[in-house]
């Protein structure tokens, strides 16, 4: 036969084009986009399914050091097996660099720990904690060469925060190396203030946590990262926008014409800090199962970054997936033997849930249009992070990484039909219309209907080049 598979019937989605037609797969890749392909070796009928690019999340943690007494809930496995569930064909988790290490030490370990065990390729990104000369002059630029391009950056937390002159350092390398940076935008002395001050107070419960972390750090930050980016002129990636007050710096600073990218999660849509209150719940600790960073705010802000969404404010939509279990002495409920917000770790699960939460909530509720969502759940993702043309979308040349969707199916999110290693989600009990209903990578069926029929390597780790162009000497 011409093709290793065809894909028959379905309405292909891209960023650009809704279009009735057949996919034709030779050799892992898309060969063929057309009307009548029918001479392969396997013919999947998608007939009133949509046939959209496999899913990338270009922000997920898994199995990373998260410090003593707190384990992560996934490793490589479980987090892909999960994601190829979700309808996801690659992932992008991050390398961290803890304080006083190499970064190169840092970035071998842990790709040494995704080899082999995927599901989905990976592309890891790396978080810098420690920009010392030997980083800045030596070590950074040669992993750039060495296909890891983008790296975070944390305006907070003890053993990560980057104070302003560390921040400006970092961008100027990342200048002129090309390499992509992301933002964790908040601001960490105002959280501490407020943190300390809350647990003077008494104020030890999750909801302590929205407290101790309002919009106005979070606005505070994301208005300093992006005058430092404007300094250097180098366009970044803020993340996990929470709610009204970032987007509107956000969308400043677009305005004025500079170079500022934007993500956001299901999250910041679907929940609010009301859910850190853990309403109905016998245990107190309930509400530590919503705590994140930044927090969840309220439905005004929902709407503030959906708003955002539609005017194009946001170029992606990630899980942010950080997963904890709740009932584990290395998890969310009894921290390190405390009670108190401040040592509850900050993540939720999502890497399963983002596409149908966020498919529900804005195409099948009319807020986003079908190619709206491939571009923030695929394409901008391989833009942004040096994956296009290889990935992103549905077109001769790129792998052959599709998600068959049933936009009409209806489902109840429930811990027990999900993949992950948390022992709950966030999302119990939220119904959705829309569900992914086969995942293909690389020509093959890794998953249909919730069950995952890949074998843990299949997936493979991904190295990426920077655009030339983005290169500039600072
Ligand atoms: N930032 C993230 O990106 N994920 C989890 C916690 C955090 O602070
Ligand atoms: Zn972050
Ligand atoms: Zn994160
Ligand atoms: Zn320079």
């Amino acid at each position: 036969p011409e093709f290793d598979l065809a894909i028959r019937g379905g309405t292909v989605v891209t960023a650009s084009d809704t279009v009735r037609a057949d996919v034709g797969v030779r050799g892992g890749r898309i060969v063929a986009v057309a009307e009548g392909i029918a001479d392969a070796a396997r013919v999947i009928d998608a007939s009133g399914l949509l046939v959209l690019p496999g899913g990338i999340d270009s922000h997920v943690h898994i199995a990373q050091d998260s410090g003593p007494g707190i384990v992560m809930a996934d490793d490589f496995a479980s987090a892909t097996r999960a994601a190829a569930a979700g309808g996801n064909t690659c992932v992008m988790p991050f390398a961290l660099q803890p304080r006083g290490a190499s970064l190169r030490g840092a970035v071998d370990a842990y790709r040494a720990r995704a080899e082999g065990q995927c599901h989905v390729d990976v592309a890891i990104h790396m978080i810098i904690s420690d920009p010392t000369e030997a980083v800045l002059g030596q070590e950074l630029p040669a992993l750039v060469a060495d296909g890891y391009t983008s790296f975070k950056v944390f305006m907070t937390y003890d053993d990560l925060v980057l104070n302003d002159r560390q921040l400006l350092d970092v961008f100027h390398v990342a200048r002129r190396q090309g390499a992509r940076v992301m933002v964790h935008a908040e601001g960490y002395d105002a959280i501490r203030y407020l943190s300390e001050r809350l647990e003077r107070a008494g104020e030890t419960r999750p909801y302590g946590h929205a407290l101790s972390r309002p919009e106005i750090v979070e606005r505070e930050a994301a208005h300093r990262a992006i005058s430092h980016a404007e300094l250097i002129d180098l366009p970044i990636v803020i993340v996990h926008v929470s709610g009204r007050e970032a987007t509107e710096q956000i969308a400043w600073a677009q305005g004025r014409g500079l170079k500022i990218r934007a993500e956001t999660c299901p999250q910041y849509l679907t929940l609010t800090a009301e859910d850190m209150k853990g309403l109905g719940q016998d245990d107190p600790m309930a509400g530590s199962k919503y705590v994140c960073s930044p927090p969840t705010r309220d439905v005004e802000s929902q709407e503030a970054v959906w708003s955002g969404i539609r005017r194009g404010i946001f170029d992606v939509v990630s899980s942010d997936h950080c997963p904890f279990r709740y009932d584990d002495p290395q998890g969310k409920l009894n921290p390190r033997g405390k009670t108190s917000f401040r040592w509850i770790p900050n993540g939720i699960p999502g890497i399963e849930t983002r596409l149908p939460v966020f498919f529900s909530e804005g195409v099948s509720k009319g807020r986003i249009s079908l190619n709206q969502f491939a571009a923030l759940t695929a394409t901008n993702h391989a833009k942004l992070y040096g994956l296009y043309p290889r990935k992103g979308s549905i077109a001769p040349g790129f792998d052959a990484d599709l998600t068959l969707w049933d936009p009409n199916r209806r489902e109840t999110i429930r811990q027990e039909i999900l993949h992950h290693g948390s022992d709950y989600t966030p999302w119990e009990g939220f119904e959705v219309t829309g569900w992914p209903v086969m995942t293909i990578a690389g020509g093959q069926v890794i998953a249909e209907d919730g069950r995952v029929l890949s074998e843990p390597g299949r997936g493979r780790v991904l190295d990426r080049a920077v655009d030339p162009a983005e290169r500039r000497e600072a």
